[in-house]
């Protein structure tokens, strides 16, 4: 801010690359010049993110004053870089440094909020508020931050930093004291710790709620969820692959007296192909590694190195987990859950039998790819375990009957077309088990009689906002269902902070909420929006991916929030930023479709669990022939199902109270202690957490009470005020430093300040408190 320097007042510089230092009165001085000729500033030495305790200084001298060019002279690197002006920005007075809430520092720029996240991070203090949000940094390694005394210390009230016990407690007062439900939302990228975020959220409420044991149970439902909904991928060992919402319900007791998990989209292509190095679910590496012996024998388990499924991706192993011992604590959580071992037995004769459908091989056998199924150990197996006869399964994944009037012809399937088949089969019902699994567990965890109240408090663990090098289908579902709930973020952080404003009585004109609804509409408006268009797509036999992305790209080049691209790609404009979707595999994953062959044959068999699966598929796929040719345009596709589902959520979440919990990944190596600025900012910015702090600078960010403030500041009164009253003092301060009036407000109880106004106060407070001390010194040499 050059207009900063040019008042030639004692500021303090921060940029994206410096750190701070204050400039002292005889450092200005030193600088020679009413204007700034040599600022120092400290470098923050990075190197790949680390933050040097030992700073190098930096020196800063204007180059060219008309064109405002700073050279800096590392005295440490012995390297000159030249920076424009406008990359420094006013940092905070250092008494702000490291606060619990950034809301409370004068100047709201980004390397000022990377710079007391960073602080605090040093400190362990993983935990930071930003307003009414909780940002959250992965410590990636154990902090002393959690336990028993700390859940108690901050139900006592004894604590009140920021902190998820904070925030649940928050949640469940809310709840107990309005009588409204109540909902903690998380969010943030992948590896970014929303899952462990959840656990610890759960932790709290179940150690204030617990009496019954149901406390117990709920706990343990992470367990089975992520041994069978979690994967090793490239950015976390224990990547959650659907999101999930948990409802927990409170009796007029405020005990635990039920639970309810909703699940959304699993990645169900995982089970059959993954990128190098990640890998399938966890629950299928447990169950080679923990199976006892009978088990194994009964249901033809073998090595993870037997299946072609798990050898896909080239990483059977993960550093430091135990497979077989994980598969020993997912076997005491279905017991906790009261799962019969019989039922534990046919969840597991399920997972086998996909492992073994995967490593069923076709030969070719004509100059059209056609395919005949081998007869190895995976056809075999699979069909026993499913309980059909070899013959009805191979037939199944080698043709298909086709209807010409009253007649049946077999048609032979080519090979791509057998083992897209195989494998459709192996994600559905692997998808199916999950789901029945959710069921299961919510039928542990029922809602009880006690549980009139109908009070609950809900957490939401989605995933965040994805942007890679290639984005498919996956991320284009998961980054709709960000800017619906970023939605529902703005509008509540706007209308929480305003309302604080009018109950104060302040004046304040309604600021409108930044509005993501070109982006939604982009997607959701029919007949011209994206998932429509997708849906009717779909429904022609002969459309394709580029057909797709042409047809888009034809109907809604005029949306501000669509970019067209060539060669089959597009980009949407997100809150978090233009992400570019590869539209192959588009149509595909939309349609999902399992022929009603598959379906037919597993209705046929004797395993239960997959005769219920098949009946449960085969009324689907009814909906969605039915609906495919009826008026209403719902479709039962993939996308639309999704849509459907989110809505829904949001319904839910729309009658609660939220509580926002931003989940930040410091660095990408999953290392303790590393801070890389850039990749923290750049989530900030995604998660909203930037746009937070710009409402914030848009209204009155600094608060204190009459009291507060006449208290702190008190001593900077030159004059005489009629009463001794706080509000008196405080508003004689003000007009002694001449704080211009649209600079502050002042309401019933508290004074609201504007971005910056505050460290004007500060900084003469502190001088007039160095007066004091270096007078207090002359006085004393006086004396002696
Ligand atoms: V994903 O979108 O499901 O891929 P999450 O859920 O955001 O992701 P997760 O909670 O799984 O991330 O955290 C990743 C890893 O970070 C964990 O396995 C822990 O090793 C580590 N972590 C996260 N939070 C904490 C914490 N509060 N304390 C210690 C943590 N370690
Ligand atoms: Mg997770």
């Amino acid at each position: 801010d050059i207009s900063a320097l040019e008042s030639n007042k004692e500021v303090v510089f921060k940029s994206g690359l410096f750190g701070s230092k204050r400039l002292s009165r005889n450092e200005r001085k030193e600088a020679d010049s009413p204007y700034f000729k040599s600022i120092q500033v400290e470098i923050e030495e990075r190197p790949e993110g680390l933050v040097s305790p030992n700073s190098p200084v930096l020196s800063a001298f204007p180059v060219d004053e008309n064109l405002g060019l700073f050279d800096t002279l590392d005295y440490a690197l012995k390297k000159v870089i030249t920076v424009s002006p406008d990359v420094l920005l006013p940092a905070n007075p250092s008494i702000l440094d490291g606060v619990d809430d950034l809301i409370q520092l004068s100047y709201l720029n980004e390397p000022s909020v990377l710079h007391n996240l960073c602080v605090r991070f040093s400190r362990n203090f993983v935990y930071t508020k930003a307003g009414p949000v909780l940002i959250a940094l992965n410590p990636f390694k154990e902090v002393p931050l959690y336990g028993k005394d700390l859940i108690s210390a901050y139900r006592e009230k004894q604590m009140d930093s920021p902190h998820v016990y904070a925030i649940a407690d928050a949640a469940f007062t809310g709840m107990m004291r309005d009588g409204i439900n109540q909902s903690i939302i998380i969010s943030g990228e992948s590896g970014a710790g929303k899952t462990e975020t959840a656990k610890i959220a759960m932790h709290y409420l179940a150690a204030l709620g617990g009496e019954s044991g149901m406390e117990y149970q709920i706990l343990q439902t992470n367990s089975i969820l992520e041994a069978f909904g979690n994967a090793k991928t490239s950015r976390n060992d224990n990547s959650s692959r659907f999101g999930k919402l948990i409802e927990i319900h409170f009796s007029s007791t405020q005990k635990i007296c039920g639970a309810k998990i909703q699940t959304f989209l699993l990645e169900k292509s995982r089970v059959v192909q993954r990128a190098s190095g990640e890998r399938s679910y966890h629950i299928f590496y447990q169950l080679c590694a923990g199976a006892p012996p009978d088990i194994k024998d009964k249901l033809k388990i073998k090595e993870v190195m037997d299946y072609d499924y798990l050898k896909k991706g080239n990483c059977l192993r993960i550093d430091g987990v135990d497979d077989a011992k994980q598969f020993k604590m997912l076997m005491k959580a279905l017991d906790t859950m009261e799962m019969a071992k019989e039922d534990q037995m046919k969840v597991f004769s399920i997972l086998s039998a996909v492992l073994w459908l995967g490593n069923i091989k076709f030969s070719v056998i004509d100059s059209e790819n056609h395919v005949e199924v081998l007869s190895n150990e995976g056809l075999t197996n699979a069909a026993k375990l499913l309980g059909c006869k070899i013959k009805d399964l191979k037939a199944v994944l080698s043709t298909r009957k086709i209807h010409a009037g009253s007649d049946h012809i077999t048609q032979k399937l080519t090979l791509i077309q057998a083992t897209d088949g195989r494998d459709a089969l192996a994600k559905a019902m692997y998808a199916s088990l999950f789901d029945w699994l959710v069921e299961r567990i919510n039928k542990s965890l029922k809602i009880g009689d006690n549980c009139r109240s109908g009070q609950s408090i809900s957490i939401l663990d989605i995933y965040g906002f994805e942007s890679f090098h290639k984005n498919g289908f996956e991320q284009f579902c998961i980054n709709y269902a960000n800017e619906r709930l970023q939605q529902h973020f703005n509008r509540h952080l706007f209308k929480l902070e305003q309302e604080e404003y009018v109950d104060d009585g302040i004046d304040w004109t309604r600021v409108e909420f930044v509005d993501n609804t070109d982006c939604l509409n982009l997607f959701e408006k029919k007949p011209l929006g994206l998932f429509s268009l997708l849906d009717e797509e779909s429904t022609f036999p002969k459309a394709t991916d580029l057909t797709f992305a042409n047809k888009i790209t034809e109907h809604l080049n005029s949306n501000p929030c669509f970019k067209a691209e060539r060669g089959g790609t597009f980009g949407i404009c997100h809150y978090a930023g233009e992400v570019s979707y590869d539209a192959s595999g588009f149509l595909e994953k939309n349609r999902d479709p399992l022929h009603s062959e598959y379906i037919n044959l597993l209705l046929s068999c004797q395993n239960q669990l997959a005769k219920l699966f098949a009946s449960k598929m085969s009324s689907v796929s009814q909906k969605k022939s039915n609906h495919r040719t009826s008026f209403d345009g719902q479709k039962h596709t993939v996308g639309t199902e999704f849509k459907a589902q989110l809505f829904k959520l949001m319904q839910q979440l729309e009658s609660t109270t939220p509580h926002f919990i931003r989940c930040i990944k410091p660095n990408s190596r999953h290392r303790a202690g590393l801070y890389d600025s850039e990749l923290v900012s750049h989530q900030l910015r995604c998660c909203g957490v930037l746009e937070v702090v710009r409402i914030c600078r848009a209204g009155y960010p600094t608060r204190f009470t009459h009291q507060q403030f006449a208290e702190r500041y008190g001593l900077l009164f030159m004059g005489q005020t009629s009463s001794q009253e706080p509000l008196s003092i405080s508003v004689a301060i003000l007009q002694q430093f001449n704080i211009a009036p649209e600079m502050y407000q002042v309401g019933y109880t508290k004074i609201f300040f504007r971005a910056g106004q505050i460290a004007v106060l500060e900084e003469s407070r502190n001088r007039v408190i160095q007066g004091i001390i270096w007078a207090q010194k002359v006085f004393r040499g006086m004396q002696a």
